[in-house]
């Protein structure tokens, strides 16, 4: 029976079969509202896994058996877990004790019997990005309406903190609530519209060790401040924003800062004035400085009126060219945030070589757990294998350590949650939130063990589960792949909407997004012979990617042109390597589907339901994206499938 109208996802703690001493008492000393969090969160779970509330002591004696919460002011976000003559000791920074405690549950629920660990965040900053529109709706958002807006109004209830509770138990430290896109009434954040309840909403935050970030809009001085310009070298323009933000965090304190979206599709920016976006971004650095804020500045900037006739501007070069020059200009409060690929979240990108362009500037991965472009959380589709590679990309920048994840401050990926009762709409689609988190503290952690925690501590540790749900998982990127566009070219989805195939949706639009597919070949030459994108990258990157034989093959059609009759390393022919994949993506999906129904009896029936609908739905997708590729690149090419198999 539901009693509430969300689910409590991977916190639903299932009772545990192996009796531990010290789960009948929680010994704590101080009072520190985090350290509280830690308590109240422990006992609720010990009671669940155990069906015996646990005492709660808070006292300096610490007798056995118990585990004891203690706090040292230092650890920050670390913390160690030890187990020694009977008492269990969980010790970090307020927010460490708080991820030990949540990775003591973790040990419990997957059977993990060493109490022993020491760790450290891989990543400061590891935060959500929120599309969420002040009207409740969410663009690219999958799983419902927003649970922070609904006709203009900031929503504070049981949800905000449930949310929190899901973020920091994974080990998420950040959130911006609001779209990137910022019009109409969210330019109003920043104003006493809405300051109580985002103060309510930053507390909430802070008991998990959470920050609030908001977007903001550069042309909030035009307005909702009664200026004319919002041109950053103004000195009334730096004015206002020095004293809108004293007034912000005199209001919101807890406030972490700001993420900007500039001058990119159709958003105001610096350019608009002529100035250059470290200008834009140092003036709402030098305005959040006092107060300890930061501003996230993305570097999503690109030209989305391009003429498809013009075969010389390449999109993908638009992130480098924009921001390498302007290494070494901005304000150490300012990160620059980098989408994972030059383009835009498709299911196969190269990394962007921007990450292997700045030395100077702070920057963040910017990762899409919203799988705008990879099934809409209608397909099953585990990022985590795919985050994984990004963040061990080399990036050959002179550093000693220079792969993405050695260069970067920090990772935000863009939030797959909305209203709905599993909170992603998809039930799986929980292992890409819950994976990001882990990820991010954790970059050590294989794709597969944090699939293996996630699904034990959701469905339990039944061994067909576990089997099945991981081997669904981690095929399910690659098998995404093999539907989709072929080969890293990308953009064949359905144009504005992104669910479902239209090889030829983007190609004759204004996105720069094509793959220039005739008779005879496919694909865009990124080489220096071509658009010169290769040459954004590090040696021996450049090299690589130019030459054929070595740029590996997944992204053969991103960085070059080639006939269909070009045959792939292992000697099939570009055009049978499509129909190929193609039909091997249905194949994969049935088998989901057949791992699927093998835990019927195994799984709550809704929840068993509820992914059963999902999986037909990615079927019956499959199989258009198939038929319609597969026909396309037939009537394009008239080579026919050597294996006989029915084009239309
Ligand atoms: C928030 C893509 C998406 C847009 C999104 C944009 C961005 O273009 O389709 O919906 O806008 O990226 O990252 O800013």
């Amino acid at each position: 029976m539901k009693t509430e109208n969300f689910s409590q996802a991977w916190l639903c703690y299932g009772k545990i079969d192996r009796h531990e001493d010290f789960t009948d008492r929680i010994v704590y000393s101080g009072k520190s509202v985090r350290l509280l969090t830690s308590v109240r969160e422990l006992s609720a779970a010990f009671k669940a896994m155990t069906g015996k509330a646990p005492e709660t002591v808070n006292s300096e004696k610490v007798n056995t058996p118990c585990v004891f919460l203690k706090e040292e002011a230092e650890s920050g976000e670390a913390y160690t877990i030890k187990l020694k003559g009977g008492i269990l000791t969980v010790a970090g920074g307020p927010s460490g004790v708080l991820y030990g405690v949540f990775a003591l549950i973790r040990k419990l629920a997957c059977g993990d019997t060493d109490y022993n660990e020491a760790k450290q965040p891989s990543q400061p900053i590891r935060m959500l990005n929120h599309w969420d529109n002040m009207d409740g709706s969410i663009e690219r958002g999958y799983s419902g309406n927003s649970f922070f807006f609904r006709n203009d109004e900031v929503l504070v209830d049981e949800r905000t903190r449930a949310y929190a509770r899901l973020l920091a138990s994974c080990g998420i430290n950040g959130a911006a609530i609001n779209n990137v896109n910022v019009k109409g009434a969210a330019t109003r954040l920043i104003t006493t519209d809405y300051y109580d309840r985002l103060r309510e909403i930053a507390g909430i935050f802070d008991d998990y060790g959470i920050k609030l970030y908001l977007s903001l809009n550069f042309a909030a001085p035009v307005e909702i401040g009664g200026l004319e310009t919002a041109d950053p070298l103004e000195e009334s323009v730096s004015r206002w924003w020095a004293e809108k933000m004293a007034e912000v965090f005199s209001e919101i304190p807890l406030l972490g800062g700001f993420v900007v979206k500039a001058d990119s599709e159709g958003r105001p920016g610096p350019f608009t004035y002529n100035r250059t976006h470290a200008d834009g971004a140092n003036l709402l650095a030098a305005a959040v400085r006092p107060y300890g804020g930061i501003i996230i500045w993305r570097c999503f900037i690109y030209d989305c009126r391009q003429d498809w006739r013009d075969t010389k501007t390449d999109r993908a070069r638009a992130a480098c060219d924009s921001f390498a020059p302007l290494d070494g200009l901005f304000n150490d409060n300012v990160y620059l945030q980098i989408k994972n690929g030059p383009v835009d979240f498709q299911v196969r990108e190269p990394v962007s070589p921007l990450f292997g362009r700045l030395i100077k500037a702070k920057c963040l991965l910017e990762l899409q757990i919203a799988q705008e472009y990879t099934g809409q959380q209608r397909h099953v589709c585990y990022l985590i294998p795919w985050f994984k590679e990004i963040l061990g990309f080399k990036t050959y920048n002179r550093r000693d350590k220079d792969t993405v994840a050695d260069v970067i401050g920090g990772i935000a990926a863009v939030s797959n949650t909305g209203d709905d009762y599993n909170w992603t709409g998809h039930d799986l689609a929980a292992a890409n939130l819950y994976g990001f988190g882990r990820l991010s503290y954790d970059s050590t952690l294989s794709s597969e063990d944090i699939a293996r925690e996630w699904t034990a501590l959701t469905y339990g540790r039944n061994e067909k589960v576990t089997d099945n749900i991981i081997t669904i998982l981690m095929k399910s990127w690659p098998v995404y792949e093999k539907y989709n566009a072929p080969l890293g070219i990308g953009w064949m989805c359905t144009p504005g909407y992104h669910y479902g195939p239209s090889p030829d949706g983007y190609e004759y639009d204004r996105w720069g997004t094509y793959h220039r597919a005739d008779h005879v070949s496919i694909g865009v030459d990124r080489t220096p012979s071509g658009t010169g994108y290769t040459e954004q990258y590090n040696q021996p990157l450049n090299l690589i990617y130019s030459d054929i034989s070595t740029c590996p093959e997944e992204l053969l059609l991103f960085f070059h042109r080639l006939p269909y009759t070009y045959r792939l390393s292992g000697g099939k022919t570009l055009i049978q390597h499509i129909y190929d994949t193609h039909f091997e993506g249905v194949e994969d999906v049935e088998e989901f589907i057949s791992l699927w129904r093998e835990l019927r009896e195994l799984i709550e029936p809704e929840a068993y339901l509820r992914v059963c609908a999902r999986l037909e739905g990615q079927l019956e997708s499959a199989r258009e994206w198939c038929d319609v590729i597969n026909s396309y690149f037939w009537r394009k090419t008239l080579i026919p499938d050597e294996k006989g198999r029915m084009l239309y």
